[in-house]
Order: C-alpha cells, then sequence, then structure tokens
C-alpha cells in the first residue's frame, strides 16, 4: 500500500498533526512524519516533495500556520496529491493559514481542509490511496456506515 506523508511546519504543529496520525492508524495506512518548513528548512522540505513519489508515497498531508506557503511549497515540487491543514497557532486564529494555504494560484493545486481540521486531512488521504485498494475502499465505507449509525443512534435517543 502506498504511504501518506504528513509533513508539519513545525513541532508545534504536533496536537493538530496527531489527528490525522490517529486516523491514519485506525485505517491500517503506512505514513511518514517529517517537520520541513517552507521558510526555515525550505531545501528540505523541496527534497522531501521531489523525492515522495518515488519513496512510495500516495498522498502528502502538509500542516501549517500563520503565513502557510508549505502545502504550495510542496505541492509545486510533486505532482502527487497534496491536502493542506491550516494550522490555528496565532493571533489571527489560523485565518491567515487559511487564506495562505487555499489561494493557490492555477496549475498548482492543494485540496485545503478547514483549520485543523487534520482528521479530514487524513481521510481525504486514505480516500486518495483507496482509489488503488478495494479492501481500503470497503473500510473507509464501512467506518462512514458506522459514523452514520452513531448520529442515528443519538437521534433515536432524543425524547420527543
Ligand atoms: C508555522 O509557524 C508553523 O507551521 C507553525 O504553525 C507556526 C509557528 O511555528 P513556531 O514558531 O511555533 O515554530 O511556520
Amino acid at each position: 500500500m502506498k504511504k501518506v506523508g504528513i509533513v508539519m511546519g513545525s513541532d508545534s504543529d504536533m496536537p493538530v498533526a496527531e489527528k490525522a496520525i490517529e486516523r491514519l492508524k485506525d485505517f491500517g495506512i503506512p505514513y511518514e512524519v517529517h517537520i520541513y518548513s517552507a521558510h526555515r528548512t525550505p531545501a528540505q522540505a523541496k527534497a522531501f516533495a521531489e523525492g515522495a513519489e518515488a519513496a512510495g508515497f500516495g498522498a502528502i498531508i502538509a500542516l501549517a500556520g500563520k503565513a502557510a506557503h508549505l502545502a504550495g511549497a510542496l505541492a509545486a515540487n510533486t505532482t502527487l496529491p497534496v491536502i493542506g491543514v491550516p494550522v490555528k497557532s496565532s493571533t489571527l486564529d489560523g485565518l491567515d493559514a487559511l487564506l495562505s494555504t487555499v489561494q493557490m494560484p492555477t496549475g498548482i493545486p492543494v485540496a485545503t481542509v478547514a483549520i485543523d481540521g487534520a482528521t479530514n486531512a487524513a481521510i481525504l488521504a486514505a480516500q486518495i490511496i483507496a482509489t488503488g485498494d478495494e479492501a481500503l475502499s470497503a473500510t473507509i465505507k464501512e467506518d462512514r456506515a458506522k459514523a452514520a449509525a452513531a448520529v442515528l443512534e443519538k437521534d433515536a435517543a432524543l425524547s420527543n
């Protein structure tokens, strides 16, 4: 199975990254976690993106806050799908990171999820990997059915 790369701009992003790690573990998807910054370690971020396809990755999740250029910088150096997670790590509550991540120029897409939306990033990465993996696709469908059943259980428990 192809791996998912989780790249964060700083170790301070780890509490958000943990949510993606947890969900990938639940799905049994192999992953690697790295700290590479678009600004502080641009050469390492570029090298990772350039080598990711050959290294067996099928998708990359990039988490960054503030002037969050990491997802775009990785996407500029690979044709693998890049999922951007804007991290709430500043006085602007993550809106800065959201706009920096989502407003990519035509030709270099980043699939941006919600501020701190690392769980959805992991689910989307899983869905991308699952396009070539029937067993994983079935697992994701089961997971979604369980989530729906949990909502319906809560509805049934309402006293009206
Ligand atoms: C971004 O700046 C990082 O992704 C992080 O969200 C934010 C703050 O980084 P630290 O100053 O905590 O290392 O590049």
